[in-house]
């Protein structure tokens, strides 16, 4: 049976009569993620996309027509040619009319896994050849961890996609500590696709070791109960403060290593005066840290003394940065481990998310295999990615991002292909409003989910299992050749050639397909990639080889990765990429930033919204996390992930006692709600949960109706009605999903979700 490959796994399909009949997995993998399985019946399904689609009002009144807030706009099945070239006349008149930075095609997401047909390439080449376009900066992932990171590490991917290996782990670790847990749900998913899931393999190893852990986290379930970690529930949004207490146990013991703060960092001293409360007149004591996060002050002195007796390694996690101030806990959690002196040791110091990725921890070699080369961008204009709606609201307003003053561009055209903002964006009543501003969308997808009926022109595409790719990314130790195993669905079309179709009409198609078949590519890309592993002692084998057996396992890495050590081992010889070459405890680019408002050195500030609010009287925090049984809106129509909802919606967890107290009982349908809008979900009891924590997953398609004030409300239990589209901090200006208060009410008869219905679709001349 021929290969497949997802962010979540590597699998076999097996085919009857040109229809998928079934996904097995791959023999190699270990610990296989059923969130495959969710693409068996959809594939085909009544939501695929099979021709292209104009919305009605658009085809009738031409650009710049109102679009439905609820998503139940109409639509003209058009055939390609038409269709390709009312793409090319907008992309045209957009640019001749308002220059090339009014298209946006940041175009953020995750799209498929396989290297060539990756969306964003596709697209970001294509604009690229028509002179550009304006594009996004830094990841909903992390954007605040990406860009403190690179000032106070000098670099971010490499620290925070290749900490210590599990193998590491287990060797050298007694403690780790985790913000944020280690939760395996996560670690199904590794951008660019899998071969071997290694997460739950490496814990076990972990504990079988000797290592204990530490969860600090709202929710009990972060860790997996087999490594019977010590749980410290937290308030969401305070581990900084926490941090701070266990640094300033830490310092008043004097268990910290001065030798090591002098030699590899930079700033101490000013870190320890705001410690020790000679800034701001506040001692960061574990008393005042107890206070804020809600965690015994002798509970975080007896962490401390444990810490710094242990071979410790504090893992922080993503969803940490996702929150106000999300620059803080990544810098904050440096410099404690800084403080323990145990950086570039093997299986101490710092990581940054182990759980939050199968790639985070696993072992293979890093090899910079060969992409869909983009061109370069002849535009300059960028936004930071979660800006979106402030760019479309307030074109030409000023904003600080990481020390610049910038501007908002006049965006007039929005190209999308492979991600979908009424999935990742915050406060979807605020996106609603600010979709109506640019005068043609275009989008390609697969099916009809709450991005597709949000557009003016949807070009069909085809999944990964209608054509031929490559899995091959430095993140993972296998290279899988990705076979077409059925004819693509409808009309639908590779995103390679539905650009290629609107590039000869624009005329650039000898720029963009540079003469070679997507076969061709495919055979440009595994060469490529050859060369680039055998100049890091990778090998290869020829492509024939490769594509007959369809898989091969590289080697791995004689030595445990650890970014830290070259610098550990000689910090004159290999520093750090920062101005002091030395870890910024104190930044000395963040104290040059005047508009920045914050200390240099990490500290707490007082997220908006927070238990310990004040000013709210909104009763819970609201983390709104990854789903377990799919990647974000990614086949939420399939079966792995209707199986996991109940009553057919999306299940918000509560603590039982909380539940009681509002009067639930389990499986009742509730709302939840705030100022910015509210969705429906299904009360399910969890006793995991801190009180005042409820948990919901993202990744439900949006069903949105409009209430009379305006505000969305969703049948279908997507958390980003709820959410705040808030920064993290002028630093990185990052998405604050996480830091979000509701309230919630029981709600009798709910009408059922229209999520999951295709538009209404007329032919033309209807
Ligand atoms: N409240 C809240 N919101 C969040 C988060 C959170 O923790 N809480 N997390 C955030 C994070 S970390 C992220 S990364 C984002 C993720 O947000 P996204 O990456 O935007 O989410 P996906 O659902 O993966 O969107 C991918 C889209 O690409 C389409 N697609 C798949 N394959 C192809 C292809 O080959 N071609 C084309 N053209 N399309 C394809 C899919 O159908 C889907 O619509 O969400 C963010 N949003
Ligand atoms: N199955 C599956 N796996 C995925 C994804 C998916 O969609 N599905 N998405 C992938 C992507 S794009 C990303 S970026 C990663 C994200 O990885 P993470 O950011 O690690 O994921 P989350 O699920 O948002 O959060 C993890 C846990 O953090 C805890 N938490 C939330 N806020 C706080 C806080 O303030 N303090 C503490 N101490 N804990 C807190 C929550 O209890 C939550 O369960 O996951 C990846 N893995
Ligand atoms: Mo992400």
């Amino acid at each position: 049976m021929p290969l497949t490959a997802a962010h979540w796994g590597v699998y076999r399909a097996e085919v009857l009569d040109g229809r998928l009949k079934a996904l097995h997995p791959f023999e190699k993998d270990p610990d296989p993620s059923p969130i495959g399985q969710g693409i068996v019946d959809v594939i085909d399904g009544p939501l695929r996309i099979r021709t292209p689609m104009v919305r009605k009002a658009w085809l009738e009144s031409g650009p710049a027509t109102e679009r439905q807030r609820n998503g139940q706009d109409e639509f003209v099945s058009i055939g390609w040619s038409e269709a390709t070239k009312l793409v090319a006349g907008e992309l045209d008149r957009v640019r001749r009319q308002h220059g090339n930075r009014a298209i946006y095609g940041g175009s953020y997401g995750w799209s498929s896994a396989g290297r060539f047909h990756h969306a964003q390439s596709q697209l970001h080449r294509f604009l690229n050849c028509i002179g550009g376009y304006t594009r996004s900066v830094n990841s909903y992932s992390l954007a605040a961890g990406e860009v403190i990171l690179s000032r106070i590490l000098g670099d971010a991917a490499s620290f925070i996609h290749a900490p210590q290996s599990w193998h590491s782990v287990a060797e050298s670790t007694e403690l780790l500590v985790a913000f944020g847990g280690m939760p395996v749900r996560n670690s199904q998913i590794s951008a660019g696709g899998t071969g071997y899931h290694r997460t739950v393999e490496g814990l076990r190893q972990a504990r079988d070791a000797g290592v204990s852990f530490i969860n600090i986290s709202p929710n009990r379930a972060d860790v997996s109960a087999e490594l019977e970690a010590d749980w410290i529930p937290v308030r969401p949004g305070s581990d900084v403060a926490l941090m701070l207490g266990l640094a300033h146990e830490i310092q008043n013991n004097g268990w910290h290593d001065l030798d090591f703060l002098d030699r590899y960092t930079h700033g101490y001293s000013q870190f320890a005066a705001y410690l020790t409360g000679k800034t701001d007149d506040v001692v960061k004591s574990a008393e005042w840290a107890a206070g804020i996060a809600g965690v015994p002050e002798a509970t975080i002195k007896a962490l401390a003394r444990r810490m710094a007796r242990s071979r410790t390694m504090i893992s922080v996690g993503w969803a940490l940065t996702r929150q106000d101030n999300g620059e803080q806990p990544f810098w904050m959690a440096t410099a404690l481990a800084a403080m323990l002196g145990q950086i570039g040791l093997p299986g101490r110091g710092v990581a940054y998310g182990y759980g939050a990725a199968n790639s985070v921890g696993v072992e293979r070699r890093q090899v910079q295999y060969a992409a869909f080369p983009q061109f370069s961008n002849p535009v300059n204009e960028f936004i930071p990615v979660a800006r979106i709606a402030d760019m479309l609201l307030s074109p030409g307003a000023e904003y600080a991002f990481d020390g610049e003053t910038l501007h908002f561009p006049d965006i007039r055209l929005v190209y999308w292909a492979g991600g979908n903002p009424f999935h990742h964006h915050q406060d979807l009543t605020r996106l609603s409003e600010a979709w109506q501003r640019p005068e043609t969308i275009i989008v390609h997808d697969y099916c009809w989910n709450a991005l597709a009926k949000r557009a003016d022109i949807v070009l069909p595409c085809t999944t990964p299992l209608e054509r031929n790719d490559i899995m091959i990314t430095p993140r993972d130790r296998f290279v899988v050749a990705m076979k077409a195993v059925i004819p693509p669905v409808g009309q639908a079309k590779n995103d390679h050639d539905i650009l290629r179709g609107v590039a000869v009409e624009l005329g650039v198609e000898d720029r963009f397909a540079d003469g070679k078949s997507t076969d061709e590519w495919l055979a440009w890309i595994y060469e490529e990639s050859r060369v680039l592993a055998r100049k890091s002692d990778v090998v290869l084998p020829d492509y024939e080889r490769f594509l007959d057996i369809g898989w091969h396992e590289t080697d791995l890495p004689k030595d445990p990765i650890d970014v830290f050590t070259a610098f550990r081992n000689d910090p004159e010889t290999a520093p750090l990429k920062t101005p002091s070459g030395k870890i910024e405890i104190t930044s000395t680019d963040v104290a040059s930033f005047r508009k920045a408002s914050l200390f240099p050195f990490p500290a707490w500030y007082e997220p908006t919204e927070w238990l310990g609010c004040a000013s709210s009287d909104l009763p819970f925090h609201l983390i709104s996390s990854q789903p377990a049984e799919k990647l974000h809106s990614q086949l939420d129509h399939g079966r792995a992930s209707q199986s996991a909802k109940y009553m057919g919606r999306t299940p918000l967890t509560i603590h039982p006692k909380d539940a009681f107290a509002l009067g639930l009982s389990e499986g009742a349908c509730i709302r939840v709600h705030n100022s910015r809008g509210s969705c429906l979900a299904t009360a399910e009891f969890d006793a995991n949960l801190m009180r005042g924590v409820v948990q919901m997953s993202t990744g439900a398609w949006l069903d949105a109706v409009k209430m009379e004030d305006g505000r969305l409300l969703c049948r279908n239990g997507n958390p980003n009605v709820l959410t705040r589209d808030g920064r993290t901090s002028s630093l990185a200006q990052g998405p604050v999903a996480h830091s979000c208060l509701v309230a919630i009410e029981p709600y009798g008869c709910p009408d059922p979700s229209q999520a999951y219905q295709p538009p209404i679709i007329r032919k033309i001349g209807r």
